[in-house]
């Protein structure tokens, strides 16, 4: 089995202060949370940015400024923009994120519309996801493909067959938004994807342990982080995303299966180097 590849989705655009106090928004709180995650072993920062007041933004300026910053204390990490952004930003909004320098290694790419709660609605039309996936090619960064239920996968097979995506295909299934969060469901997604395939598995809230543990014994990457769950245990808010990370790197550990450092996570994703780009 390939060694483990632990993401950290630090900070989200939904979640926030009020919720847990840890949550980062500014510069500084961003780049202390990923500290904390690439500390305690993970090899990727899924990234969304905030402005001081906590407000979500793709702001090219504001993403430039949190890179540099998490650069600077976590030199070999593998920054990850999201290219979703919050419920109701544009499609020009989103993309500034991969406008950055130097260029993204990795970022998201979305690969359809979901129900996100209440009345929210995250728009990802085909056409979104198609447009998303040849600027991408263009500019040299490999997709993470997100999926939220197993009609995604589909969608972004179609992105493949348009030529538009590199092998091997990237996936992470986000578990618990759209779709239950069961080790069942989990499963169905890992037999769904091409042979070759890697994927990374988020279980939102309280499913995330079972979720991790489950693609820890599955030969599939986890991820985890104050996006998708606030809690380290029932009851118990985590103080860091390291915290979290470090729970994740416990399980892998007692199941023993390696981490990957970073370098060994761009082998394993077949991503170049930020020196390469
Ligand atoms: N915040 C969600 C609306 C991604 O990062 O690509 C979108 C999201 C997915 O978190
Ligand atoms: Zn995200």
């Amino acid at each position: 089995m390939e060694k483990l590849i632990i993401s950290a989705a630090i900070c989200g655009a939904e979640v926030t202060k009020e919720q847990n106090p840890a949550v980062p928004y500014t510069v500084e709180e961003i780049a202390r949370e990923a500290k904390s995650a690439y500390d305690a072993g993970a090899s990727v920062i899924h990234l969304h940015v905030r402005w001081d007041d906590g407000t979500p933004t793709q702001d090219k300026g504001r993403f430039q400024e949190c890179v540099d910053a998490i650069r600077a204390l976590c030199p070999e990490a593998i920054i990850q923009p999201s290219t979703g952004g919050a419920v109701g930003m544009s499609d020009l909004e989103r993309l500034q994120s991969t406008e950055i320098e130097p260029t993204p290694e990795f970022a998201t790419l979305d690969c359809g519309t979901c129900n996100f709660g209440g009345d929210e609605i995250f728009v990802n039309t085909d056409n979104t996801v198609m447009n998303f996936a040849k600027i991408m090619a263009e500019r040299g960064i490999k997709p993470e493909l997100e999926v939220f239920d197993k009609g995604m996968i589909d969608i972004a097979l179609k992105a493949d067959r348009k030529g538009l995506l590199k092998h091997p295909l990237h996936f992470d299934f986000v578990l618990g938004v759209q779709m239950s969060a069961t080790v069942r469901d989990l499963v169905f997604m890992a037999e769904s994807v091409p042979a070759g395939s890697t994927w990374t598995a988020t279980g939102l809230g309280k499913n995330a342990w079972t979720i991790a543990a489950a693609a820890i014994c599955l030969g599939g990457h986890v991820r985890v982080g104050f996006e998708d769950n606030l809690y380290l245990e029932k009851g118990v808010l985590a103080k860091s995303n390291g915290e979290m990370v470090e729970k994740v790197a416990a399980l892998a550990r007692l199941l023993g299966r390696p981490i990957a450092t970073p370098a060994e996570a761009r082998e394993i994703l077949h991503i170049g180097t930020p020196k390469d780009l």
